[in-house]
This record gives C-alpha cells, sequence and structure tokens, in this order.
C-alpha cells in the first residue's frame, strides 16, 4: 500500500475535523442501523483519542462509533479512489453509505479500502466502528490472567494493561479519501548499496494490473540528474541506478535524493510518484552497529506519542517540538516505543538525520495460557505491515519486534525465532532486534543481531544506591558480552522524577536523583566499546494506568515534563551530548570518553 501523495496525477481529500461520535457500551450501534447515522451523536475531533477530549470517557475503551460526511469532487470517480486510515487504536469496522468496507486489527498502522463500488456523486456516509478492549489475545495484550512466573506478578494497573502507557482509543491519525490514475504505481522499494566512491540505487516497482507499459525513473539531488526507462512486464519493473560520488545519508548530513517514477502509455505519463532516497548502509561489525560502514553510537530516547487532550492523535507541532528538544540535548537517535509511530514523525527522523529503531505494538507479550497462537498471527502481521510501511526510510537502521516479552516461559523462543526469520527475509538489510527486560534469561538473544536492555538496577532494584545499581549494570553488561559477543545498547534506563523536588544528597523522585543517575549510568557505558549506544526512558513523562507506583497516572521518567519543558537531567545530557556533536575532534561517530 502506498503512501498517500498529492501531485498532478494523485490527489488527497481529507477527512479529519469534527466527527460525530457516541460510545456504544451495551453495542447495540450494528444491530440499530447507527452504520447510518448515531442516535445522540456528540462532536469529536479527528484525529485524536476520545479519552482526554470527553470527561466522563477517559477509561472507557469502547466499542464507540464514529461518523462523518463529505462531498465526492467532481470528476475523482473515474479514477481509483480508496479511503486511507493512518492509524485506528485498536480495531476498526468501517461503512460507506451503509456497506461495510472491511475491518482492520491492530492501532498505529494504515490500512485503506477500495471504494470505487460504494462511493457516490455528491454527499457520502462514513461510518467507523472503534474498538480499544483489551483482551488477552489481542497485540498488546490486556485483562491478562495473572501468571506467577511472569516478572510482575502484582496487582496490574488501571485499564488493566500487560504494559506501561495509557490504552488510548480512538482516530488517531489522519483520514483521507485517495484518488490516483487507475493501473497506476502499487509499491515502490528502494534499496541502496555502496561500493568504494559509488553507489547503486535499487528501485523495484510493483503496478496495478494493467496492459504493457514503460517505467520512468528520475533520480535527482546533489549535483545528479539520471534518467532510467524500463518496460513494465507482468505488472513489474525494475531499475538500477549508479551514482558516481553519492552525498550519503548519515546523522550529521541526512543528504536525500528524489526518486520520481512515472508510468508511461503511448510516451504519456499517467501516474506519477516520488520517494525520498537516502543513500546508506547498515550493518553489524566488530561488535558495533555499522552506518555507512563506520561504527555509530546511539544517543537518544525512547519517547511516547502522548500529549494532553490529543491522547495519542497525532499533533504535528508536538513532532517538531520533539525533534527540537532532541536536537537540543545532542541526541541522534530514538526506539518508537512501544509502537510504529506515525509517518509523519518518521518523515522528519529522515530529513533531520535520527536513527531509528522502528519497533512493532508487541510490547508485555507472554507465553502462558490462551491466544498465544492469534498473538503470534498478529505479531507476523504487524511486523510485515511494519516492513511494508517503513522499508525506504534511511533513517530505519533496525527492527524491534518486541519489548519486554515476559519470556520466562519455554515458549518464547519458539515464538521468536520464526519471526525474526521472516522480517529478515522481508527486508535482508537491516539488523533484527528483541529489546529484553530485566530478570528474563532472553533466548532469541542468540539469534538477534543485537541486543536491547532495559534496565533498571539503581531504581526498582537497589532503589536509592547509585553505586550498587551501576555496579550490577556493568557486571550484567559484561557478562552478556561475554556470552553473545554482539553490541548491546542500553534501550531503558532512568528514574521517575517528580519536577521541581530537590534533594542533596540526591534522593529518589528528585531532579538531582535522575540526573545522576543517567550521568553515572552512561559513564559505565562509555567504559565498554562494544555498547552500541544509550537510549534513556524517556524523553517527556508520560500517562499510563492507575497503580500504587504510578503518581497520578502517570510515568515521571522523562527528562523533559510532559508539556516539554527540561528537568535537570535534561540540562546535563546537553552538556555532555551537545560537547560531543559539536566537537569536529571526536570521531565520526560522536562517541567520546564521558571525562
Ligand atoms: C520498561 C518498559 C517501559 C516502562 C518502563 C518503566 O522496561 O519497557 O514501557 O515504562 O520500563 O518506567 O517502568
Amino acid at each position: 500500500m502506498l503512501r498517500p501523495q498529492s501531485n498532478e496525477v494523485r490527489q488527497i481529500l481529507s477527512l479529519d475535523g469534527f466527527w460525530d461520535f457516541q460510545p456504544d457500551p451495551e453495542n447495540e450501534g450494528t444491530r440499530e442501523g447507527w452504520i447510518g447515522g448515531l442516535p445522540s451523536p456528540r462532536p469529536i475531533a479527528v484525529p485524536a483519542s476520545w479519552n482526554d477530549q470527553l470527561t466522563e470517557l477517559r477509561d472507557y475503551l469502547g466499542p464507540a462509533w464514529y461518523v462523518t460526511h463529505f462531498i465526492l469532487p467532481g470528476d475523482w470517480q473515474k479514477d481509483a479512489l480508496s479511503i486511507r486510515f493512518d492509524s485506528v487504536s485498536y480495531a476498526a469496522e468501517v461503512w460507506l453509505n451503509g456497506e461495510r468496507l472491511g475491518t482492520h486489527e491492530g492501532g498505529h498502522l494504515p490500512f485503506a479500502f477500495h471504494v470505487n463500488g460504494n462511493i457516490r456523486a455528491g454527499d457520502n456516509l462514513l461510518a467507523v466502528r472503534v474498538d480499544g478492549e483489551l483482551a488477552p489475545d489481542r497485540v498488546p495484550p490486556g485483562n491478562v490472567p495473572a501468571d506467577p512466573q511472569d516478572t510482575f506478578p502484582s496487582s496490574p494497573p488501571f485499564p488493566n494493561t500487560s504494559y506501561d502507557f495509557f490504552p488510548f482509543c480512538g482516530i488517531h491519525r489522519p483520514v483521507r479519501l485517495c484518488r490516483v490514475p487507475k493501473e497506476g504505481i502499487a509499491d515502490v522499494r528502494i534499496t541502496t548499496a555502496i561500493e568504494g566512491h559509488t553507489a547503486t540505487v535499487n528501485v523495484v516497482l510493483e503496478c496495478e494490473p494493467g496492459g504493457s507499459r514503460m517505467a520512468r525513473v528520475r533520480l535527482t539531488g546533489h549535483g545528479h540528474d539520471s534518467v532510467t526507462d524500463v518496460p513494465v512486464s507482468s505488472d513489474r519493473a525494475f531499475a538500477s541506478i549508479t551514482v558516481a560520488q553519492p552525498a550519503l545519508w548519515a546523522s550529521e548530513t541526512p543528504s536525500l535524493y528524489d526518486c520520481e517514477i512515472q508510468l508511461l502509455r503511448g510516451g504519456e505519463a499517467f501516474d506519477s510518484y516520488t520517494v525520498p532516497v537516502g543513500i546508506r548502509t547498515v550493518s553489524i561489525g566488530a561488535n558495533r552497529i555499522l552506518l555507512n560502514g563506520q561504527p555509530v553510537y546511539l544517543k537518544g530516547f525512547g519517547r511516547h506519542e502522548d500529549f494532553p487532550v490529543t491522547g495519542r492523535g497525532l499533533v504535528p507541532a508536538v513532532i517538531v517540538r520533539d525533534f527540537d528538544i532532541m536536537r537540543w540535548v545532542g541526541a541522534n537517535s530514538f526506539r518508537t516505543t512501544h509502537y510504529p509511530y506515525s509517518e509523519e514523525m518518521m518523515d522528519l527522523a529522515d530529513r533531520l538525520g535520527f536513527l531509528v529503531i522502528d519497533e512493532t505494538p508487541a510490547v508485555g507479550l507472554y507465553f502462558s495460557g490462551d491466544g498465544l497462537a492469534r498473538r503470534s498471527e498478529l505479531c507476523a502481521r504487524f511486523t510485515r505491515e511494519l516492513i511494508e510501511r517503513d522499508k525506504n526510510r534511511p533513517s530505519v537502521i533496525a527492527w524491534s519486534l518486541a519489548n519486554e516479552p515476559h519470556s520466562r516461559r519455554p515458549g518464547a523462543a519458539h515464538f521468536f525465532r520464526p519471526l525474526v526469520d521472516m522480517a529478515r527475509s522481508l527486508d535482508p538489510s537491516r539488523p533484527v532486534t528483541i529489546v529484553s527486560q530485566v530478570g528474563v534469561e532472553e533466548e532469541s538473544f542468540a539469534f538477534c543481531d543485537f541486543l536491547c536492555l532495559n534496565r533498571y538496577y539503581g531504581w526498582y532494584t537497589e532503589s536509592g544506591r547509585i553505586d550498587e545499581g551501576c555496579r550490577r549494570l556493568s557486571e550484567e553488561l559484561d557478562a552478556l558480552h561475554e556470552k553473545f559477543n554482539k553490541p548491546i545498547l542500553l534501550s531503558e534506563f532512568g528514574a521517575d522524577t517528580i519536577a521541581g523536588v530537590h534533594a542533596q544528597p540526591p534522593e529518589m523522585f528528585s531532579e538531582e536523583y535522575q540526573a545522576e543517575f543517567i550521568e553515572r549510568s552512561i559513564d559505565i557505558l562509555r567504559g565498554k566499546p562494544w555498547v552500541a549506544g544509550e537510549h534513556i526512558w524517556n524523553l517527556c513523562d508520560f500517562k499510563t494506568g492507575q497503580a500504587v507506583h504510578r503518581v497520578g497516572g502517570m510515568n515521571l521518567k522523562g527528562v523533559f515534563t510532559r508539556d516539554r519543558r527540561p528537568k535537570m537531567a535534561a540540562h546535563m545530557l546537553r552538556r555532555l551530548w551537545r560537547s560531543e556533536t559539536l566537537d569536529a575532534s571526536t570521531d565520526a561517530v560522536g562517541r567520546f570518553p564521558l571525562r
């Protein structure tokens, strides 16, 4: 599924705005014909979560209905029309003018329906039933029966998620009616290779079924301008373009080329699609992550799509702000914890040179009880959908196929081996990882390309004792290095901190404790040359379920507050990371001893 694009031959009609909305706690909407209009509608904003818009619905997880009207522009019906949802959490069922278009399960990933058969001239009525309820056979799972073998058998949060963020529900990203030429471009896959001072850009084109056509591939940028014509045969085409002295995509110089693809019939172009291309390679070597053959050291964060009132809904200004504050502290990287981020966020990562570990929604997986086969099927589906969506992005340097599976059960390795193999076969050009939690001997470490550790020594354990925590961290890192001999990213570490609380000597929850905890942990990491980077948990405070350890229903491990104000730790990081980035005498990766 190609991402919608607007140009001379492709158009988009945004369906965002105020929709009619109604919760359906009795689950009567389908039976009562709400697909034709809601009996007691209230206005609601799309995109946004419903939970923080309407006071009494904060903890309501569905089902609920969204309905809107739109007018089909005059001459669109002769082209191929589809309605694309960029993300609906968690499950969507969609009707157009009373006809069922289909369903989609899983938040955070796009889906589209062809609508030529159902759309009509003039007014159209679009209805969506959204169900965000938590269930053991969903991914991520919720309402999971307690398992004494799980790492955290304590009382579950409310709502009862198996993960630590609020299960926001609703239409979270844009909804669009898209018009594209019939028999046009269906998919584009671009890979790049570098040999000495020359690069090859390989373009694989899939077209909608149609007769004979030609594809024209034009690559421009950084002094390069080439046109390659290739025939479309069996609805596929392949072009290979040589670029001399390429401007490589890298963190400090995120050079992008434009690859414009046209489809021609009888010499006339009837479809066109442009993909930004970053020429770069990613590999693992000498115990490091290599970008263009050079080691990179990841400095950055886990983050959440989370903001007051809008919940998990797309807010472009917050994306700009988050890149701005990441830049401000000198970060070069983030992981899309714990689900695929918006395509808008990924666009800016490509443009601004951020190195992204792109994560599927497989957080809080467990391997006992019912629903395992179903969770496995969903993990495979979401992995495919994510790779399909983000495969052309230079910013994506690795796929993370799960966060903190409760892998104590023996079934975990069987669960992950085929998933990792599938990701590698779908995309042999990027490393694959699974992010582990403390106390679990993660069997998938044996077959992942690099290890990701979430560790909170000095917080959940060794509470209040940073020295002790650092010692344990150091020992575990050494042991894992010894055993697996693979690069290790400390993918989460941090401390809950109430902005404005101070203590000297540092005490838990004070700004001093967080700053010292992070600085001392980094100090440990910098002493180990096979450590591939440091991702702090979290960029910002974020909303989560209510639990005794979540004051005000918030995870307070942000180095910025939820409204993006810096805590002391942010200033500390800026001193540390910025000095490295700005110092030209560092090695190419911006890695530098702490002291
Ligand atoms: C983790 C999880 C993350 C939590 C974090 C915490 O390991 O991956 O989702 O929010 O710990 O703060 O407990």
